[in-house]
């Protein structure tokens, strides 16, 4: 089983290459972004604890995080590979994620930062909303309290996969495919070594 982490801010790509990823090599894509997103729009009790977090621009609790996990891991034990989109975020998620891995004898593989410049994320974000009309993405102050929280919050996670040697930053600011190829080129250096 192989364990990638895709992370950055809001609109670095990070769920578009998940998942671009997952279906290249087999692996099973996990957005905590997506399956919140599902929960809202069935409109379960979980959906509804998160929608007005989410909405907001803010992290929905650790606790909620890391129990989607656990599920879906729970329910997938035989996977090849999983390509994990959005989850850690906190370095409370850091330390539980290594606990919800360890009866699968496992830890993360790789974790990957996609660095992009902030007018370009907001750019990105914005051309979405026109499309998709995400809540957390139609106004600017919400936009912006996201990227804070990336860089107060997230961003500082980085330092716990560097000390375990798996972090790998590349420029998610080109086109899909060329960061694809990037993406694919350092898995599959990982994979050989
Ligand atoms: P996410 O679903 O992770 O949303 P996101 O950060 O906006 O990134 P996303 O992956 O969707 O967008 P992408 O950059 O691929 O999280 C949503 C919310 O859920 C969070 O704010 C939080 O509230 C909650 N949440 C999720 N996980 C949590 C956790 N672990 N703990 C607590 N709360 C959690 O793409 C953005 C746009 O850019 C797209 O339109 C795309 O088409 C475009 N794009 C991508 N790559 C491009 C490229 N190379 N060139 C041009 N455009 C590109």
């Amino acid at each position: 089983m192989f364990i990638v982490i895709i992370a950055g801010p809001p609109g670095s790509g990070k769920g578009t290459q998940a998942g671009l990823l997952a279906a290249k090599l087999g692996f099973v894509h996990i957005s905590t972004g997506d399956i919140l997103r599902r929960e809202i729009e069935e409109g379960t009790k979980l959906g509804q604890i998160a929608k007005a977090r989410i909405d907001d621009g803010n992290f929905v609790t650790d606790e909620i995080a890391c129990e989607m996990i656990i599920n879906v891991l729970n329910s997938l034990p035989n996977a090849d590979g999983f390509v994990f989109d959005g989850f850690p975020r906190t370095y409370y998620q850091c330390g539980a994620f290594e606990d919800v891995l360890k009866p699968f004898n496992k830890v993360p593989d790789l974790f990957v930062e996609l660095k992009v410049p902030k007018q370009e994320l907001v750019r990105r974000l914005q051309e979405r909303n026109r499309k998709a009309a995400r809540p957390d993405d139609s106004d600017l102050s919400i936009i912006n309290h996201r990227l804070l929280l990336y860089s107060d919050v997230t961003k500082p996670i980085t330092q716990w996969y560097k000390e375990k040697e798996i972090y790998v930053e590349i420029d998610g600011s080109g086109s899909v495919d060329n960061v694809q190829e990037n993406l694919l080129s350092i898995i599959s250096d990982k994979r050989i070594k």
